[in-house]
């Protein structure tokens, strides 16, 4: 196999026998109404493609990602490397976490001067490489300050650390001219309520989550903001545990219109959800606003933040993008890493390729899947009782329980339709496998 410098950019060739090449995704074919490249907003997560080096709980690195160099050093190689991966892989968008892309010291004021230096640097690589900042965060999970949370920590210090490390997110966000910022709740939870007040803890959270709305509002962040659910995992119970949950927390607080969802592949299956769910649970609350593209493994009750290959869950995904209207400052962040065992930088191109061409396939799928309309038609017509009659009297809020008793007692033989599901599902593989 070719070696990774060898590689200088990955392209559309269906026909090729090189693992280095796309099979699906050709960024200017225009699906569904726009190429590709713009349906499809991949972006690259910089904690587990520039970062993350194998270490599990049960041993160390299995790849070298120090790049010969220390310090901030170190760091100007990593984001070199970042901004050549992209180009090589033609991915337009990228994500971090603050802690990502500088060394850490000992005090807050050391890691924001690293911090602000590479900034600067990533700053002068996205003018020259032509690239983009989907989202960034804020990492208040792994410091032991964040213990016991962060907006949520029965310390207030620590909750003002907390404020400051997003304070420096937004400042950030808006000189690198980013489409959103993600609050991912980390450490937001509790793993056993005989140690917690959850009612102070919620309405801190909410209290935090006031506050970088006004300081969004008040540097003028255009970005979108977005909560990204997740049920466990460090804590026990996560507070943001899924996009329902989510939308009940932003509702009693009335920050619904200022944040919408980050929907994540992996955390809906923990949460016993499909994706797919998550999804159009974002959709029907018009929260959906970016994606986390991984997947899970069906067996293990962990994050395991796979690269996604499964083509029925992309296309059920792309379906429910499509359905929305796609989209418009989110996209698809890869929050995947490669297998330890996959320990190459050869890796990092095949595992991305894996996942952008299951999710242009699955594209590709879904706009076939709305374009054939036996499912839309299906649906219309399971629903066809609500267009006319009292069905239409319910819709339209002009009806009420005397009327509907006195209709109730009018009909004598109800008869529901079969809801068809295998039918449904050789829809979905005709579609698939089908000509
Ligand atoms: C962890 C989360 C994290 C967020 C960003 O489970 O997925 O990676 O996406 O903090
Ligand atoms: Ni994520
Ligand atoms: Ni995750």
């Amino acid at each position: 196999m070719e070696k990774y410098e060898a590689i200088n950019k990955v392209v559309y060739n269906p026909k090729s026998t090189s693992p280095f090449a796309f099979r699906f995704y050709n960024p200017d074919e225009m699906i569904a109404g726009k190429s590709m490249q713009k349906q499809l907003k991949f972006a690259m997560s910089y904690w587990h493609t520039i970062d993350a080096a194998g270490t599990d709980m049960f041993g160390g690195d299995t790849m070298d990602k120090y790049f010969n160099k220390t310090g901030v050093e170190r760091y100007i190689a990593k984001a070199n490397f970042a901004f050549d991966l992209m180009d090589k892989l033609q991915i337009e968008y990228y994500c971090f976490h603050d802690v990502d892309i500088a060394p850490q010291g000992n005090t807050f004021a050391e890691n924001t001067k690293n911090q602000n230096k590479m900034v600067d640097y990533l700053f002068t690589l996205q003018a020259k490489h032509g690239k983009k900042l989907l989202w960034n965060t804020a990492n208040n999970f792994s410091d032991k300050k964040f213990m016991a949370g962060a907006a949520t920590s029965p310390n207030a210090d620590v909750f003002a650390l907390a404020a400051a490390k997003v304070k420096w997110g937004l400042d950030t966000a808006k000189r690198l001219d980013a489409s959103g910022y993600v609050f991912w709740g980390g450490r937001e939870g509790y793993d056993t309520l005989l140690n917690t007040d959850m009612g102070l803890e919620l309405d801190n959270l909410a209290r935090f989550m006031k506050m970088a709305v006004e300081y969004k509002h008040k540097i003028g962040f255009t970005g979108a903001f977005y909560i990204e659910p997740k049920p466990k995992e460090p804590t026990k119970h996560q507070y943001d545990f899924d996009a329902a949950t989510c939308m009940n927390f932003l509702r009693k607080h009335g920050l619904e219109n200022e944040y919408k969802l980050n929907i994540e592949a992996n955390h809906a299956t923990l949460a016993g959800h499909t994706f797919q769910h998550e999804l159009r649970t974002a959709v029907i609350n018009g929260a959906l606003g970016s994606i986390d593209a991984n997947q899970g493994d069906p067996f293990l009750g962990w994050d395991t933040d796979q690269f996604p290959t499964n083509v029925y869950d992309t296309t059920m995904c792309m379906y429910e993008v499509l359905k929305a209207g796609g989209f418009t400052t989110g996209g698809l962040n890869f929050d995947a890493k490669a297998r330890r065992q996959s320990n190459t930088f050869e890796d990092i191109l095949l595992s991305y390729i894996a996942g952008m061409d299951s999710f242009a396939l699955g594209l590709r799928m879904a706009d076939k899947l709305i374009r054939d309309g036996r499912i839309d038609e299906f649906n219309n017509d399971r629903y066809a009782s609500y267009n006319i009659g009292i069905g239409k009297k319910i819709i339209d809020g002009t009806t009420n329980f005397d009327d509907l008793y006195a209709y109730a007692l009018s009909r004598e033989n109800i008869q529901v339709d079969s809801g068809r599901q295998e039918y449904l599902e050789s829809v979905i593989n005709n579609i698939l496998f089908g000509n």
